[in-house]
């Protein structure tokens, strides 16, 4: 399988999972600007939707957005335990949690990646995002991950998305539970190579 990314973007969290599930990835990169790949092919003709991460599968097919691609990588590797199994409880929390981080954590970050908008807005992008770690912080307060004890696919992907507080001057030490939490994740030996892979070093 092929992983179309770009360094330190949502695509990190796919890249994290195939490492905890040992399923061996090629990495390819994306230059977001030209949408070409570091192969040289036009990144139009593998995710017409145009952005990472984009899942190219053993027979062909291209797997799109990541709360998709994340979780197809954990059903491929069911002993794994990085999500629970379909049609339980616990996978419809799973999914609650998935929902939250794309729509509230990852998109809730998208003002602040756009130069052109304006320091009002934000500034109320980040507030906006401070109610949700605070929520995140209350729950991770009594539990080392989102669902519990267990390392699963939905901590792959907050780690990814709250890294970017790094790049936008965003103090998370009014969450210490929420900083603990990137602390912990970010030692796994999983996100450690992957952030390597990736040409980084750790931010979290
Ligand atoms: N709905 C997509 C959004 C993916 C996304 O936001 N990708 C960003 C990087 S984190 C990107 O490639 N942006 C470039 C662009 O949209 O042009 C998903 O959940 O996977």
């Amino acid at each position: 399988m092929k992983l179309y990314y770009y360094p330190g973007a949502c695509s990190l969290a796919p890249h994290i999972v195939a490492r905890e599930a040992g399923i061996p990835l090629t990495l390819e990169k994306v230059d977001l600007a030209s949408r070409t790949t570091e192969t040289g092919a036009s990144f139009a003709t593998i995710n017409p939707k145009g952005y990472v991460p984009a899942l190219g599968l053993k027979d062909g097919p291209v797997l799109t957005e990541a709360s998709a691609i994340i979780q197809y990588l954990a059903d491929s590797q069911p002993g794994t335990d990085l999500a629970p199994a379909h049609g339980t409880m616990e996978r419809y929390r799973l999914l609650e949690w998935l929902g939250f981080i794309s729509t509230e954590i990852h998109k809730g970050f998208g003002p602040l990646w756009n130069p052109a908008t304006p320091d009002a807005m934000k500034a109320a992008t980040k507030e906006r995002l401070a109610a949700r770690f605070s929520y995140l912080d209350e729950k991770l307060a009594s539990q080392p991950f989102l669902t519990g004890s267990k390392f699963t696919i939905a901590d792959a992907y907050l780690f990814t998305v709250v890294n970017w507080t790094n790049f936008h001057g965003i103090d998370l030490s009014p969450f210490p539970s929420l900083q603990a939490f990137q602390a912990r994740v970010a030692s796994r030996p999983s996100v450690q190579q992957a952030l390597e892979a990736e040409g980084l070093k750790q931010a979290a």
